[in-house]
């Protein structure tokens, strides 16, 4: 019997990278993100644990891309994890650094999910989970898009659980605080969550019995970063 399918966006490293090779015990994997390269390698790697991986290079920015090469991929699970982060404050911020972080964390959700989520209300089984983060309910200094972008992203989920929860489609986000990858200025972060701690979440939140949904879910780390 075929396996079911988990798109995974931002795939190519960090929390994205991680959650694909956690879930490609359960599910053949559609890794989505540019870097061909780097999306390559994890398949092989994913191919050695007797896994299947396909790299799907994509900017999910561009809406006619994301519908042709989505087209054809009827996936159980789809994994909303690409996002950006200039986080910097309003009057340092430019007007392009602004207009990227909305159409990755956040217009590029009505893409994506709108190219896989037709066939999830169809086969009425389907799971949209969406890495949101801390920020998403909080605000600090830099944030003023950054954390925008996560509360909308928040509104988004929520809205879509009410939509097709009785199509038999959960939505949930894990939100996250800090997570030691190359987000942001990809300075280390040796106190953060590792990105396999988010990647392990995803794997809970999609674990729960068919009539049973975990939202929303927040993951943090016990360590606090040093005050200098
Ligand atoms: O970031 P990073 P994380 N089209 O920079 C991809 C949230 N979060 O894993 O295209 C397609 O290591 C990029 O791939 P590439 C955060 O908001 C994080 O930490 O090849 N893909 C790469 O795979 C985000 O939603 C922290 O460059 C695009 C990936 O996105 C999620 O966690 C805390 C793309 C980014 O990998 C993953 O972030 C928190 C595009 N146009 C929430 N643009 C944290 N790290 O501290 C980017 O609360 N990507």
């Amino acid at each position: 019997m075929p396996r079911p399918v988990a798109v995974v966006t931002g795939a190519s490293r960090g929390i994205g990278r991680a959650t694909a090779l956690r879930l490609s015990s359960d599910y053949d994997i559609v890794a989505v993100a540019r870097s061909r390269g780097e999306l390559d390698s994890l398949a092989a790697e994913i191919a050695g644990r007797g896994g299947a991986c396909r790299s799907c290079v994509l900017d999910i920015t561009d809406p006619g891309a994301v519908a042709a090469a989505l087209a054809d991929v009827d996936a159980q699970v789809l994994v909303n994890n690409a996002g950006i982060g200039y986080l910097k404050p309003l009057l340092e911020l430019t007007r392009d650094e602004w207009t990227r972080m909305v159409d990755v964390n956040f217009t590029a959700l009505f893409d994506v999910t709108r190219a896989l989520l037709p066939r999830m209300i169809v086969r009425q089984s389907g799971h949209v989970v969406v890495i949101g983060s801390i920020a998403g309910r909080s605000a600090f200094v830099g944030g003023t898009c950054y954390a925008g972008t996560k509360h909308a992203v928040m509104a988004f989920t929520e809205c879509l659980m009410l939509e097709v929860r009785d199509a038999g489609v959960k939505v949930s986000v894990v939100s996250p605080g800090s997570v030691s990858t190359h987000f942001g200025s990809g300075s280390s972060k040796s106190w953060a969550l590792a990105a396999e701690d988010v990647a392990s979440a995803v794997a809970q939140v999609l674990a729960t019995p068919p009539t049973v949904l975990i939202h929303r879910l927040e993951v943090r780390t016990l360590t606090a970063p040093k005050k200098s």
